[in-house]
Order: structure tokens, then C-alpha cells, then sequence
């Protein structure tokens, strides 16, 4: 019996009642797991080259349900961040964003150099949020400075440099105002994180938030991000196949 006990401590998740952290990295990784099944089989539904920015879709909610199932278990059994993991998802799916912006920018002429910028800026901006969360953990400010030159540049080029450029020369208001969408989520949607970082120990929020507080905010942040930006490209999918069914 004891056996059998110990057994089903190691390896089934425990969720203690009132456990709130723990309840969104479970409903995190329900919600990432099913994204990703609509993202895949809506791929057939759409026409060529949306199938890509689908599949790109599709690959970032499955990363990060992967991710969430073992973050979920980490949580579980040590009750503390899963840092790693976090970053782990994080540093392969900030990426994979960009590549969905340059898919839809492309057709405007954006260079490749383009999706280099914006991986080697959300690269720099999750390094050292990683080194202020773990082994500078006493300089978390300072490093969550250092961060947030990386997110500024990244805002920068959305909103007012060489993205946004490129954006405004074209004359597809439905490319335009998927485009403008996506911007806001890296204006808003990307806050989030950022807020949950300052809840570190001795962060400017700390005597506000709890430090619990930060994975919860993560996890929510996650859910708008990943999920919400997806749905944004799969409408702009359906609608641009739209009308190159009604031209046909
Ligand atoms: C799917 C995951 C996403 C979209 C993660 C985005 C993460 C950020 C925008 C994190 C930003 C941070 C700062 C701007 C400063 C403090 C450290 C970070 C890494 C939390």
C-alpha cells in the first residue's frame, strides 16, 4: 500500500484545494493542448501559404503545452517557479512570433533581416530576464532593465520603425488591421509579463503581489498571448481565403 501511495505521489500531480497557481497551469495546459489541435486540422481549411502561418500557430501552442504539463508537475510536487521550463517555452516561442509577423510582412516585401532583428531583440530581452530571475535573482531590477531594452526595441519596430513601415505600404486593410491587432498584443499582451517579474522578492512590486502571484500572472499572460494571437492570424487566414474563393 505504502508503495502504491508513494507511486501516486510521484507520478500524479497533486492539486491541493486553493491552489490557484496550480489551477491555471492546468487549465494552461488543457487550453494549449486543444489550441493546437484547431490550429492543426483548421490548417486543411485555409489556402496555401496560410497553411504555413497555421502551422506556425499550431507549433507555438504545442511547445508551450508540452512545456505546461511538465511545469504543471514541477509545480505540483516542489510548490516553486519552474524557471527553466518557463524559459525553456519562452525562448522557443517568443521566436516562432516573429516568424508570424515577417510570414505576414513578407508579402510587402519584408527582408529576412527583418525576422533576425526581432528574434535577436526577444533573445537579449528573455537571457537576461532569465539571469535576473535566477542567477542574479538579488539584481532583478537591473536585469529586468536590461530586459526591457530588448522589448522597447522590439515595440520600436511595430509601432514605428521598420515593421510598422512596411505595413503601411500595403493597401490590404484586412493585412493592415491584422497586423495592427498583433501590435497591440506586443503592446498590452506582452505588459503582462513584466508585471509578474517585478513580484521577485525586493521587485518594485513585491510589497504589492505575493511572489506566487508571478506565475499566475505568467500563466494568464500565456493564455492571451499564444492562444489569443494564433486566433487573430487564423481569422485573417479564413478571411483572405475568402476572397480568393469569392474571386475565383
Ligand atoms: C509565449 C510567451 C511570451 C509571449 C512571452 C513573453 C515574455 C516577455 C515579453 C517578457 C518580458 C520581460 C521583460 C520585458 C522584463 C522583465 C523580464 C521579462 C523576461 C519577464
Amino acid at each position: 500500500m505504502e508503495a502504491l501511495q508513494l507511486f501516486s505521489d510521484v507520478l500524479l500531480a497533486q492539486l491541493k484545494e486553493g491552489d490557484y497557481v496550480g489551477f491555471t497551469f492546468f487549465i494552461g495546459s488543457m487550453a494549449m493542448a486543444a489550441a493546437t489541435v484547431f490550429f492543426f486540422f483548421e490548417m486543411r481549411n485555409v489556402e496555401g501559404k496560410w497553411r504555413t502561418s497555421l502551422l506556425v500557430s499550431g507549433l507555438i501552442t504545442f511547445i508551450a503545452a508540452v512545456h505546461y504539463f511538465y511545469m504543471r508537475d514541477f509545480w505540483a510536487t516542489n510548490g516553486t517557479s519552474p524557471t527553466s521550463f518557463r524559459y525553456i517555452d519562452w525562448i522557443l516561442t517568443v521566436p516562432l512570433m516573429c516568424v508570424e509577423f515577417y510570414l505576414i510582412l513578407r508579402a510587402f516585401g519584408a527582408k529576412q533581416g527583418l525576422l533576425w532583428r526581432m528574434v535577436f531583440w526577444s533573445v537579449w530581452m528573455l537571457v537576461a530576464g532569465y539571469l535576473g530571475e535566477t542567477v542574479f535573482r538579488s539584481q532583478s531590477a537591473l536585469w529586468g532593465a536590461i530586459s526591457t531594452i530588448g522589448y522597447a526595441v522590439i515595440l520600436y519596430d511595430v509601432w514605428a520603425g521598420g515593421a510598422k513601415k512596411l505595413a503601411s505600404n500595403s493597401n490590404d486593410p484586412k493585412l493592415q488591421s491584422a497586423f495592427k491587432t498583433l501590435a497591440w498584443f506586443i503592446l498590452v499582451g506582452w505588459a503582462i509579463y513584466p508585471i509578474g517579474y517585478m513580484a521577485i522578492e525586493g521587485g518594485l512590486l513585491s510589497g504589492v503581489l505575493s511572489v506566487e502571484s508571478m506565475d499566475l500572472i505568467y500563466n494568464i499572460g500565456d493564455a492571451i498571448n499564444k492562444i489569443g494571437f494564433g486566433l487573430v492570424i487564423y481569422s485573417l487566414a479564413v478571411s483572405k481565403t475568402g476572397e480568393k474563393v469569392a474571386m475565383a
